[in-house]
């Protein structure tokens, strides 16, 4: 490797009100590029400290993490703490021209963090175009030292970070997409801890393996990272027991199969066989796909090797069998709706689920995709000749030049952005039968919504089957929401509360909207800033499937956005 920054530069103990000991860890992210080959395709990626994936970030819960990122690329680069709360600390949360400006060539800006309130795995990644394809890794975190897990101490934890390879630059992807209106080719291969496996030509010596022992309990941290693709995940012969999503605790239940959208995180813990089982276990991830057009449909697959004293020369473990998983359809929908019925908030006394009961604040926001049209001067080859777009009430997010978050701050909204995001769709139609609408064009524009501090808020998010119905894994910043109804079709606004699970609804950062239909959400605005939300599908993101609140401070000091760091990247 050519680069060899130091990842712990130093520590410093601070002393909480609590007295627990937390410290402060210090990390530099150096941006660089760095020539990386898989499938048999060599090329330069943009990376942080010249490592594929990025480096790994570890802190148990009240720690304090200061990230020095410093830009070596051409490239405008900014960073992205997914899922971290950011409580009353905007500036640090990531997305470009949304909280900050991108750090330009030559330029560094400070992340400084406290994690509160969040145990589990959580994960950084570029938010800036498309440069998470390569530019990721994963948060670590860990109980306080005095505190324990709500279940048996895991032997080993390992993260399993899933990723796309593209032979291609990405950007060139993107950037030519938006040109033509059309939609982006696809990824060539799934990773696996950014190894594509065996299943693929030129691959088996770029292959993720897990070596166990017997009798043991390995906690499995699987991150979904992958730009546009949501995933099954399984392991021949093993149940795997979900124990956590999104860094909070949930009551754990077995499964045979997970599936993770982008931008999701879940723990899960793997029991291994008692006794050395004398064969090897393939574990592997296809893709989830309810859409319309072309998708990838490869497999990424990783090996699960028991270690035994015994057997452990090269010649008898290419005489162990191999097993394989079995994964649902690629296009089981009802997979994943029975799959997601699972999930529920531990929500016990030491880690409660304070789920907002009376609603101040309502929304219904359709999401989906739509058109826009084509310039005079071009031929486009979106649908029927147009451009794509994507849409939240088919408004098609345009972002500004500079930073949401400042103008805010500074008030200075004035041709940036307006305050008027409609809460519930202006022309309402059948979002999931007929008839559709004849006219599939969004409105470009950039509306935010202002939430009073503290607001408790309720959001209805429906698909569209405009241009196909989808499922839709949509991320808030900032906050987590708990996840109290779901469903196929149109929300019934009147039938369909009366089911709301206000008791213990799962928590979380990212949920995928099903396909044709509707999930309700809740969370309090306790956390005063601009507040990205956007699909993970980052196609859909660049298509304008994204908008933003605007929380406005509390009465208290500690309610308040301070000012911006001195060294706040500048457009
Ligand atoms: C990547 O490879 C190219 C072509 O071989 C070379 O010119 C370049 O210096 C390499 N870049 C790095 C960062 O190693
Ligand atoms: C991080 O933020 C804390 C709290 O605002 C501040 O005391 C500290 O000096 C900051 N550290 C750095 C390196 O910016
Ligand atoms: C793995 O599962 C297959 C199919 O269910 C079964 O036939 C086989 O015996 C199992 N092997 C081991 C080592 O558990
Ligand atoms: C993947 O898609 C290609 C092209 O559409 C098709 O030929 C192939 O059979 C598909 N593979 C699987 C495993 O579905
Ligand atoms: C290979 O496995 C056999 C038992 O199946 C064992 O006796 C032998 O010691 C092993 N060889 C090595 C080099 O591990
Ligand atoms: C392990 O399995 C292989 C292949 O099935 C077999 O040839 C070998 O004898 C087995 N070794 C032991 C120790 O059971
Ligand atoms: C997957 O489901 C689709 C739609 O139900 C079906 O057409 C296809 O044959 C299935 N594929 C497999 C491999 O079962
Ligand atoms: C989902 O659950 C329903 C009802 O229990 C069942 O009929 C269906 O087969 C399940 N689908 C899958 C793909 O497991
Ligand atoms: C079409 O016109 C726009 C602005 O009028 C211009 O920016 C663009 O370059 C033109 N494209 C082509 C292909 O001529
Ligand atoms: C495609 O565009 C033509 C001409 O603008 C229009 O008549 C037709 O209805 C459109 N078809 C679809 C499927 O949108
Ligand atoms: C919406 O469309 C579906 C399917 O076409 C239909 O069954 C339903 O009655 C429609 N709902 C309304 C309110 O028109
Ligand atoms: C467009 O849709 C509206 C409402 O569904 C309908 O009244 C109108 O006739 C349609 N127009 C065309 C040209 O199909
Ligand atoms: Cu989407």
């Amino acid at each position: 490797m050519g680069y060899s920054y130091l990842l712990f530069g130093f520590a410093i103990l601070c002393l909480l009100p609590q007295s627990t000991f937390c410290i402060t860890r210090h990390y530099t992210f150096n941006i660089v590029k760095h020539n990386v080959t898989r499938l048999c395709t060599t090329k330069s990626i943009v990376s942080v400290n010249g490592r594929f994936p990025g480096p790994h970030i570890i802190a148990r819960e009240g720690d304090r993490v200061i990230v020095k990122v410093i830009n070596q690329v051409s490239n405008n680069i900014s960073i992205h703490w997914h899922g971290i709360r950011q409580l009353a600390n905007g500036w640090a949360d990531g997305p470009a021209y949304v909280t900050q400006c991108p750090i330009q060539f030559n330029k560094s800006y400070t992340y400084n963090f406290t994690i509160i309130g969040q145990r589990g795995t959580l994960f950084w990644h570029a938010h800036i175009s498309w440069l998470r394809a390569t530019v990721y890794g994963p948060i670590i975190i860990l109980p306080r030292r005095n505190e324990s897990y709500p279940f048996k101490k895991p032997h080993k934890q390992i993260p399993i970070m899933f990723g796309e390879w593209w032979n291609v630059d990405t950007e060139a992807v993107i950037n030519q997409a938006l040109q033509t209106g059309g939609g982006p080719n696809v990824s060539d291969a799934y990773t696996i801890n950014g190894l594509p496996g065996p299943l693929y030509n030129c691959s088996s010596k770029d292959t993720f393996k897990l070596k166990v022992k017997p009798g043991k309990t390995y906690m499995l941290r699987l991150i979904n990272a992958a730009l546009n693709d949501e995933l099954f995940f399984s392991i021949a012969n093993h149940t795997l027991t979900i124990v956590d999503t999104d860094a909070i605790y949930t009551k754990p239940f077995n499964t045979n199969v997970v599936f993770i959208t982008p931008g999701q995180t879940t723990n899960v813990l793997l029991k291994t066989k008692p006794h050395y089982p004398n064969a090897t276990f393939l574990m592997a991830a296809q893709p989830y796909f309810s859409g319309l057009g072309t998708f990838d449909n490869s497999t990424v697959a990783g090996i699960l090797e028991y270690e035994s004293p015994l057997h452990s020369s090269p010649t008898n473990k290419t005489k162990t069998k191999l097993f394989k998983p079995t994964l649902p359809n690629m296009t089981s929908t009802s997979f994943v709706a029975n799959f997601t019925k699972n999930f529920r908030s531990l929500a016990n006394t030491r880690f409660p689920a304070n789920v907002p009961q009376n609603i101040d604040k309502r929304f219904l926001f359709t999401i989906g995709l739509g058109s826009n049209p084509c310039p005079k001067n071009m031929t486009c080859q979106g649908p029927n000749g147009t451009k794509f777009s994507a849409s939240v009430n088919n408004i098609s997010f345009v972002l500004p030049t500079t930073a949401l978050l400042q103008s805010h701050y500074f008030g200075q909204s004035n041709g940036i952005y307006t305050t008027d995001f409609p809460a519930t769709p202006l022309n309402p139609f059948n979002y999931t039968g007929s008839p559709q609408p004849n006219n599939t064009f969004v409105t470009n524009a950039t509306k935010l919504v202002v939430l009073p501090f503290n607001s408790s808020v309720e959001v209805v998010l429906q698909d569209t089957s405009i241009l196909g119905a989808e499922n839709h894994p949509l991320h808030l910043h900032g906050h987590n929401f708990f996840v109290v109804g779901e469903g196929f079709g149109n929300f019934d606004p009147n039938n369909d509360p009366i089911n709301f699970n206000l008791k213990d609804p799962i928590e979380r950062n990212t949920v995928g909207v099903p396909a044709g239909g509707w999930i309700a959400f809740r969370f309090f605005a306790d956390n005063p800033g601009v507040w990205f939300m956007h699909c993970h599908f980052e196609v859909h993101t660049s298509w304008g499937l994204r908008m933003a609140w605007i929380v406005l401070d509390g009465s208290l000091p500690s309610q308040k956005l301070p000012p911006p760091p001195s060294d706040l990247p500048k457009c």
